[in-house]
């Protein structure tokens, strides 16, 4: 029996008699998946699942490298994103960031909600490694690098993604839309018997 037909058998035995502890090495299949599964037709899952291996891997192919490029991007993506919201502090714009820069943030409201007095206070503590009272480029990136961090963020497209592993039927640690096609088809087959 193949990875994806035991997983749905499994979910049958249990639903069919609650509390019986099943001896497998594959738990069952996750109720968010199967959420989505039964969510809409044939059609209409393959689409939509379709579109969510591609968010994540633009080639169609679900793998550990295309999720550790996608985590990439993720990271890069966040830390471009607060050294932006940094680098709109410089005025001047001549690459260092001053106390009175920092301090006139406060006072301006376009700048509200985007960097606040704990930003600041932390910025002014921890990011001015040469302790001048500035902040230069290289300092604010060392600080973005240090206080950015992957495992702080959800990414939704990612968990799905995750989740779609699940209907990698010849488990070989790969999943292509096709093979995702597959999966559903059987799942909804199955699920008709
Ligand atoms: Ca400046
Ligand atoms: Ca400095």
């Amino acid at each position: 029996m193949n990875r994806f037909l035991y997983c749905i058998a499994t979910t049958l035995i249990i639903g069919m008699n609650s509390g019986a502890v099943a001896e497998e090495q594959n738990p069952p299949m996750p109720d968010a998946l199967i959420g989505i599964l039964d969510q809409y037709d044939e059609t209409n899952t393959i689409k939509r699942l379709g579109r969510s291996i591609l968010q994540v891997a633009p080639n169609g192919v679900l793998n550990e490298q295309s999720f550790y490029a996608y985590n990439q991007l993720i990271l890069a993506k966040a830390r471009a994103t607060k050294m932006a919201k940094y680098l709109a502090l410089d005025l001047d714009f001549d690459g260092v960031l001053t106390n009175a820069e920092l301090q006139g943030a406060l006072l301006r409201t376009t700048n509200q909600g985007r960097v606040d007095v704990l930003d600041i206070t932390l910025l002014q503590l921890d990011a001015d490694l040469d302790n001048d009272s500035k902040l230069t480029f290289d300092e604010l990136r060392f600080y973005v690098v240090d206080t950015v961090k992957l495992g702080e963020r959800r990414d939704s497209s990612l968990e799905r993604a995750r989740l779609l592993m699940w209907l990698d039927l010849d488990g070989d640690d790969q999943l292509t839309i096709t093979e995702m096609a597959r999966a559903v088809r059987e799942y909804k087959n199955s699920d008709k018997n």
